[in-house]
């Protein structure tokens, strides 16, 4: 394909599978995370099918994220598509019991990150008349459930986002796309529950859930369409996930 593809969060789940998707097509990918050793195996990995610049980055760091786009390599610079898949949820408490540090990890990586992503990489594309951006939100920011409180309020930013850079770029050939999964079985419940692996694994079990490849394979779709083509929003689960009923609060049976 030929394309220059920036992947945020290219280290696992989604992200990787992505890389590893765009790779096969001959895309060549810059490829976005906090950690080394993944990111530079993934690199190693890729490397025999097309060029690869890996950038050890935290998206929360503005001036960081500023100096890895400006600082690309004449062959990687004219970012064609952008994947800002970077993003987290920490911890399933109530929110009269969460840590405030999850929150603002939550806001400062899922907004802030893919906002500095945004501003930095889109002024490229808009200049060349040609781009795309799918940015990975979440069925958690439109269907809310206990615990979700802010990690879902991030995603609904998220898609709201992606909407309104839509009506900022009538006129230009630069796509937006915003994905919604739902439960996709990735590192996603072991970062959430901190490293329990016991409470990760119950998350998926006896279960099918999405994969990472599952989510790659739309990010590709979306982004091969005819030029013309844009998917705005587009939601997606599991044939083995759905919704419950409302929840109901009955007087005298759960509370005093
Ligand atoms: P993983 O935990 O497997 O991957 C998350 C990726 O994000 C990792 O590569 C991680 O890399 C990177 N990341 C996290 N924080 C930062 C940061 N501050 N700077 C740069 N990179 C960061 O999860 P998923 O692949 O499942 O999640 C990818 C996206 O999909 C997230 O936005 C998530 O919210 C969303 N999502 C996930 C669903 C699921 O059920 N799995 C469903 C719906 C949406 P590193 O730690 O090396 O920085
Ligand atoms: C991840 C899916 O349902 O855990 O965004 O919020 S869920």
């Amino acid at each position: 394909m030929n394309r220059t593809v920036f992947i945020t969060g290219a280290s696992a789940g989604f992200g990787a599978a992505c890389a590893r998707l765009f790779a096969a097509r001959g895309d060549r990918l810059v490829l976005a995370a906090r950690r080394e050793e993944p990111l530079l195996a993934l690199r190693d990995e890729l490397a025999r099918q097309t060029a690869v610049h890996p950038v050890i980055l935290d998206v929360r760091r503005r001036k960081s994220v500023q100096e890895s786009v400006e600082g690309l390599p004449a062959e990687f610079a004219d970012v064609e598509i952008l994947v800002n898949n970077a993003g987290l949820a920490l911890g399933l408490e109530p929110a009269h019991e969460t840590d405030l540090d999850d929150w603002d990890a939550m806001v400062d990586t899922n907004i802030k990150g893919l906002l500095y992503c945004t501003r930095f990489l889109l002024p490229g594309m808009v200049a060349r008349n040609r781009g795309h951006i799918v940015n990975i939100g979440s069925t958690a920011g439109a269907w809310p459930y206990p615990g979700g409180n802010v990690y879902g309020g991030t995603k609904a930013f998220v898609e709201q986002f992606s909407r309104n850079l839509r009506a900022d770029l009538l006129g230009k050939q630069v796509r937006v796309t915003c994905l919604a999964p739902g439960m996709a079985e990735t590192e996603f419940s072991m970062v959430r529950f901190k490293g329990d692996a016991e409470k990760a694994a119950q998350v998926y079990a006896g279960t099918e859930a999405l994969t990472a490849e599952d989510i790659a394979g739309i990010v590709a779709w979306t982004t091969d369409l005819p030029p013309h083509v844009n998917v705005n929003a587009l939601e997606v689960m599991s044939i083995n996930q759905s919704w419950g009923p409302l929840a109901v609060h009955r007087r005298g049976t759960t509370s005093p």
